[in-house]
């Protein structure tokens, strides 16, 4: 109960502070270094990227050493997880603070600004355009289909198209045809870095950290690798020699105990069948890599561009990833599942106010996101967030923290993860538990145990207590013949 009343005594300051007009003139932006003066924000999104980066330790080869000095100059969350695994209600949750539960938007197929209760919200940016500052970006921020114009004065190359097409190899690298499956695909590129669609976003980017603003900003980047395909230039490659990687922790048997409902989110009979019977994990693993290392170089130009420009120090960073990965773990590639590598990414705040070093492992959300951002540059808060202000944990990385982080995947299906525990529940009722104390990879489903019922009680409660009917789909979904008997 602390959190909540700590919460409430936040949200009254902070409406109090807006009415008494405390908000910043902004002709004050001028003066460098004034500490009434609102903050700049550089909200740097990464795609698909999970948990193997340097500071979150998900793999051992692994070389990120420009998001592990991001991490260094600020807080570090080490367990952060997705209100959705996929790109789509993922971001869209996040950009507008509502949960998949209360919206209905579950699955890239629908379109999150036609959501009933979406298309009325205000995104972030539209509520720090509200509150006095510009917003302008790059590269991949919402889903790649669905751009939202209304959340940007500025975007690059325009605000229906967000990125620039990358360059491809000749030939698809895994021999195309059906094993590949269109971008599920990886190699070596033989173009220099510039030519990359990524590296073009960060430049425009770097460019607007060079203008003079009237303005505060909030300046977004949203960076597309390690999205498929694996495509990166050589060098990167080169940094994994293939007879050194280190492969994935995998049971054979690890989907036995899992029920129906997860056995079908894993898919093992697709993705991984296909790598394992191609020979291609090791190759796969080095792409996924690969990837990681270019977009952490791409971080790094547009960190070091800050630091070389007037808003180094009244600049608040956060970078975030939208969801995480399986590379065989559970026999599934790719997202879409409920299981701590689809759902755990990382997340970092950094700049004016918080402290440098810090780590914090208690589980959140990206839903906490727009909230704490709102807190950290002081603005007017904001009703209807799902999300909890992490101010208090910026603070204190050891602050009590009552609430676990939810992951919902599709109607009813949702997975939640407190310090010690992971637990699953899908639509039809069937369940999973994890013991991450003992068991972190997730290996022993202790559902069925009666010795866990109270643990499963406990985690219940954390339940959405509504569950909101999807929203309707961009395209039919393709439909089995027993559905078409059926009418
Ligand atoms: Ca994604
Ligand atoms: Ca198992």
């Amino acid at each position: 109960m602390n959190t909540l009343v700590t919460r409430r005594i936040i949200i009254v300051a902070a409406m109090v502070c807006a009415a008494v007009g405390c908000m910043h003139p902004m002709h004050l932006l001028a003066a460098e270094g004034d500490k009434s003066a609102p903050l700049n924000v550089l909200f740097i999104a990464i795609d698909d990227l999970n948990d193997w980066v340097g500071c979150l330790g998900g793999h051992p080869d692994v070389k990120t050493p420009n998001l592990d000095r991001l991490a260094g100059r600020g807080i570090v969350f080490t367990h952060t997880y997705c209100a959705a695994p996929a790109c789509n209600p993922s971001r869209a949750a996040l950009m507008t603070g509502v949960l998949p539960s209360r919206s209905g938007m579950y699955v890239n197929a629908q379109d999150w600004r036609k959501n009933p209760t979406l298309a009325k919200t205000t995104t972030l940016p539209q509520h720090f355009m509200a509150n006095g500052y510009t917003a302008l970006g790059s590269g991949k921020i919402y889903h790649g289909s669905q751009p939202h114009p209304a959340s940007w004065d500025e975007y690059w190359p325009s605000k229906t198209k967000i990125r620039p097409i990358d360059p491809l190899p000749p030939k698809m690298p895994w021999g195309g045809g059906k094993a590949a499956q269109k971008h599920f695909d990886w190699g070596p590129l033989d173009v220099e870095d510039d030519e990359m669609a990524d590296r073009k976003v960060a430049a425009w980017v770097i460019e607007q950290l060079k203008r003079k603003y009237e303005k505060p900003f909030f300046l977004a980047c949203g960076l597309f690798r390690p999205h498929l395909p694996w495509y990166v230039p050589k060098k990167y490659f080169d940094m994994y020699p293939l007879d050194k990687i280190t492969l994935p922790e995998v049971k054979d048997d690890d989907l036995d105990d899992v029920p129906e409902a997860g056995r079908k989110m894993a898919r093992p009979w697709g993705d991984h069948r296909r790598v394992v019977e191609h020979d291609q994990w090791r190759k796969a693993v080095q792409g996924y890599l690969a990837s990681i290392s270019f977009t952490d170089a791409s971080v790094g130009r547009v960190l070091d561009a800050l630091d070389a420009s007037p808003y180094k120090d009244n600049t608040l960073i956060v970078l975030w990833s939208d969801h995480g990965w399986h590379l065989g773990e559970k026999l599934h590639w790719r997202k879409f599942a409920l299981w701590e590598e689809a759902t755990r990414n990382g997340m970092i705040f950094a700049g004016p106010g918080i402290k440098s070093g810090q780590r914090c492992d208690t589980p959140v959300g990206l839903i906490d996101i727009y909230p704490t951002l709102v807190e950290l540059c002081k603005l007017p808060a904001k009703d209807g967030l799902d999300g909890l202000s992490l101010v208090p944990l910026i603070e204190n990385p050891q602050a009590k923290w009552e609430r676990p982080a939810l992951t919902t995947h599709g109607f009813k299906n949702h997975g939640i993860r407190s310090e010690k525990w992971r637990y699953i529940q899908y639509a039809d009722g069937s369940e999973e538990l994890y013991d991450h104390d003992k068991d972190p990879m997730e290996w022993k489903n202790l559902a069925r145990d009666d010795k866990y019922d109270d643990v499963k009680k406990k985690m219940r409660k954390w339940l959405p207590k509504e569950n909101t009917k999807p929203s309707k789909m961009v395209q039919k979904k393709k439909r089995g013949k027993k559905a078409k008997k059926k009418k």
